[in-house]
Formats: structure tokens, sequence, C-alpha cells
């Protein structure tokens, strides 16, 4: 029988917590025991797998002993504290917080970009997993860098509201249903009501204007394609859409290639669904990719602005792929090669 694996999952009750135990199941991982665990708030609970009903239990001392892996997801703080401790305690972690994103010791890893940075968990027992506006971007342009090498990116993106979790959906929710009524909208969770609008401010705001969700992609994408001479630059917005971030992406590459070179590179490309048939209205849109695992990309024509130019439309599931599939990938390459 194929080996088996005691799996934790830290951040159980949350929104992508929730959806890793889900990606766990839909693929079947070799799990021989599920740890669930969450803060204090969620004693009692129990979360669903498999049909059967698994007890929460509360983050503390021993909660990895025994465990082969560990999947976080319960913020940076805890990451911070307990990610080393879980490694201490046996388990493997891969964290999807952006606490060790940037820790020279730490891979950080897209599957389909650079699954052998994996091997790196030895430095520490932790693997990042990116923030899922990277995820994104880097599935579609490490094979185009492979191609032609990327020098420059601008992107744009339009990030959903599952990206602040489900207190951010309710609002969403809330917002549009007192629009529909005439009563007055409120709002908690983002500074402005999202509904019919939209913000261009996610996370905290650094001091050389961008904001920190930004710097995330600029950095992160400069590790995961373990180049940093590609220079990139970001403006992150958060649109009135629940599930799927979209992404404006422009492309500077050393030598030229048209749209055709990269649609073909595209089109075999491990993560990849190629949607770009202007000609039908086919384009990748949030609403299609929602409940993937796949990376949509469209739209792909030549910048008319400079000769290397080229300009692409991504959508993801910021969820899914964005946080706890990318996450249950690299676990699943961790068991298979490594544990
Ligand atoms: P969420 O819905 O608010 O869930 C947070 C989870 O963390 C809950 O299970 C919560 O448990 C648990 N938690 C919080 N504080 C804890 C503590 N002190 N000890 C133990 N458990 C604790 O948030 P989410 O949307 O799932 O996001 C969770 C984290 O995932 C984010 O903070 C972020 O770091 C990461 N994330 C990454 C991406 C990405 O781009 N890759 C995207 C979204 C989120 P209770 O239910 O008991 O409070
Ligand atoms: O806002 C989004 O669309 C993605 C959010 C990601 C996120 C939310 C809270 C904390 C992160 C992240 O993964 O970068 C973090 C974090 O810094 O851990």
């Amino acid at each position: 029988m194929a080996k088996q694996y005691r799996v934790a999952v830290c951040g159980a009750t949350g929104a992508v917590g929730n959806q890793m135990i889900g990606c766990l199941e839909e693929r079947n991982f070799p799990i021989s025991e599920l740890r669930l665990l969450a803060s204090e708030r969620s004693r009692g609970k129990t979360l669903t797998y498999k049909g059967e009903q698994v007890p929460v239990q509360v983050l503390g001392q021993g909660s990895f002993k025994g465990m082969d892996v560990a999947l976080f997801s319960a913020g940076g703080s805890t990451s911070e504290q307990w990610a080393p401790l879980a490694w201490k305690e046996g388990a493997v972690v891969v964290d999807n917080s952006s606490a060790w994103r940037m820790d020279p010791d730490v891979p950080l890893v897209v599957p389909e970009v650079n699954p052998q940075d994996i091997a790196q968990y030895k430095n520490k027992g932790i693997i990042a997993n990116p923030n899922c506006s990277t995820i994104q971007m880097v599935v579609v342009l490490g094979p185009i860098h492979n191609l032609a090498r990327i020098e420059r990116v601008v992107v744009s993106t339009y990030q959903a509201v599952s990206g602040t979790g489900q207190k951010a959906i309710v609002e969403l929710q809330d917002q549009l249903k007192a629009l529909y009524e005439g009563r007055p909208v409120e709002h908690k969770v983002y500074p402005y009501q999202i509904a019919m609008n939209l913000i261009p401010h996610i996370d905290v705001f650094k001091d050389n204007g961008y904001t920190k969700e930004e710097m995330k992609m600029v950095l992160e994408t400069q590790k995961i394609m373990g180049d940093s001479s590609i220079k990139v630059t970001a403006t992150c917005v958060r649109v009135p859409v629940v599930y799927g971030h979209s992404e404006a992406v422009n492309i500077t590459t050393a030598r030229q290639i048209s749209p055709e070179d990269v649609r073909r590179v595209l089109a075999q490309a491990p993560g990849v669904k190629l949607v770009d048939d202007p000609a039908n209205k086919r384009y990748p849109m949030p609403l299609e990719a929602a409940g993937q695992d796949l990376t949509y990309v469209g739209r792909i024509r030549q910048d008319i602005s400079q000769e290397r130019g080229i300009d692409l439309w991504l959508v993801a599931d910021n969820i899914r792929k964005g946080a706890a599939t990318n996450a249950v990938q690299i676990a699943e390459i961790l068991t298979r090669d490594y544990l």
C-alpha cells in the first residue's frame, strides 16, 4: 500500500483552511490521520472530511507531535510563533502567510515554476506559499521567461473580496442587498463601500507609496523566478467580485517574441488554460475561473507601444490556486519526493 501521512491543518476553520481540507479530500491526499487546529474560539467545533466529523483542536504545545506535515493558514503572527515549534515537534510546515516568504532560508514555491526549491525545506522545516496574486502571475510568466527572458512586468490586479476572508464576502453581499432595498450601506471590513465601487488599496501603505500587497508581488516574483533582475511594478485593486483574482499584465522580454509564440508555449504549460478567442468573445473571467485550479489566460496581444512588449489578461481562483491548492500541491511533492 502507498505510504500515508499524518497531516495537520492549522487555521482549519478559516476560508483558506476549509478549502485546504476540501483540496486534500478532492485530490485524495494519502492521509492516515488528519488533525484540525484553530483558536480557542473554535473549541467544540467539528468539520467534515470525507463524510466524517473531525473535531477541531485548540492550537497549543504538542499540537504537531506525531504529524508529518502541517498546512498553516492562521495568519502571519500565528505562523511566526508556531511554525518553528511545529518543525521541532516533527512536522514540515507549508505556510500560507507572508511571515516566512522572504526569509532566504525558506523556499517560496509554486509547483509549476520552482518545485526543485522544495528541497530547501530542510533549512528551517518551512516551505512558504506565495501571495495569491503572485502565484497566478508566475504560473503564466514562468514559461515565457524560459522562452525569452522577461526584463520587466507591469501588472494591475482586480482582486476578489474572498482574499480578505469570509467577513468581506458577507460585507459585499450585505451592501448589495442594502442598495437593492434602498437602505444605507454600512462598511466595517474595508475603508469604503466595496459594492458598485473599487478600492485601490490592499494591505498597508509603505513609505515608497506602494502597498504591502504590491511589494509582495514585486519581491515574491523575483524570488520564485530566481531572478532579482526582473523589474516588477504593481497596482493592486479590490473589486466587488467574490471569487477569482484578475490581472492585466504587460511584459517586456529580452528578445522579441510574437503573441503566437506566447500562445504556443502557454498551451503546453502546466497549470495554465488558454482562453483566447476574442472573435468568439472568449477571454478569461472570474465567474469561469472560480472553483477551478488552473490559471486562465487570454487577450494575448502585441503591445503596440513597444517592440518587445506583450499584453495578457489572467484569472484564477484566489482561494484555490492562490492559496489552498498550491499548498496541497507543495505537500504532495514534499511527501512523494522527500518524506
Ligand atoms: P479567516 O477566514 O479569518 O481564518 C483564520 C483562521 O486562523 C481561522 O481558522 C482561525 O481560527 C485561525 N486562527 C486565527 N488566530 C489563531 C490563533 N491565534 N491560533 C490558532 N488559530 C488561529 O482567514 P483566511 O481568509 O482563511 O486567511 C487566513 C490566513 O491565510 C491569512 O491571514 C493569510 O496569512 C493567509 N492567506 C493567504 C493567502 C494567499 O494569498 N496565499 C490568501 C488568503 C489568506 P478561529 O476560527 O478559531 O478564529
Ligand atoms: O487580499 C487578498 O486578496 C489576498 C490576501 C492575502 C493575505 C491576507 C492577510 C494576511 C495575506 C497574504 O497571504 O499575503 C496575509 C499575510 O500577510 O499573511
